[in-house]
């Protein structure tokens, strides 16, 4: 950020420090090298997005997170003159949440489906949530490719759904049989 001053001489040497508001904790502000009417915005602090909801100060727009921080520019007269900038800092989301079903090991999906079965009936809709955000968060649902071969005869997976349904007709697989897919 760049500030001016109508001032000539020494009272034209700016300052420029974060405002305390409770987010000054996260940003450090210094002048460019080069310019002393320029000043650089730094952060001190490893954003997670995903913690963004319980960090002080972080505002939610939608599902889009922005921390304000206010910047301080102050002259070197007397009495000293300043102007305060407030900033909005975008938090980007990075992919470093994985997909996580909703099952547990107490509560593993489990169903039960009878030989009679035409093709097409659902079974069971698997559904998982993935903690980032856009593109990094979307889902594809899809069987391991070890998956027991009887199992992919017999059923197949909707990408987007989850849903499970039996795709042979008659189903090729006995009551007894269980999958792991
Ligand atoms: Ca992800
Ligand atoms: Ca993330």
């Amino acid at each position: 950020m760049q500030a001016m001053d109508a001032d000539n001489g020494p009272t034209n040497a700016l300052t420029f420090s974060t405002f305390n508001d409770g987010t000054q904790q996260y940003f450090d502000v210094r002048p460019a090298a080069n310019n002393p009417m320029i000043a650089e915005l730094y952060t001190t602090f490893v954003f997670n997005r995903e913690a963004l909801a319980t960090t002080q100060g972080a505002l939610k727009f939608n599902d889009t997170y922005k921390v304000p921080v206010t910047v301080k520019v102050q002259d070197n007269g007397s009495p000293s003159l300043s102007t305060n900038c407030i900033m909005l800092v975008t938090i980007q989301d990075i992919n470093d949440s994985p997909p996580v079903f909703d099952y547990t090991s107490d509560t593993p999906y489990q169903t039960n489906v009878v030989n009679n079965l035409t093709a097409g009936t659902r079974v069971v809709r698997l559904f998982a949530t993935d903690a980032d955000y856009g593109v990094n968060a979307q889902i594809t649902y899809s069987f391991r490719q070890d998956s027991d071969p009887l199992c992919t005869s017999n059923f197949a997976i909707n990408a987007n759904s989850g849903w499970i349904t039996m795709s042979s007709s008659p189903p090729r697989v006995s009551l007894m049989e269980h999958f792991n897919m």
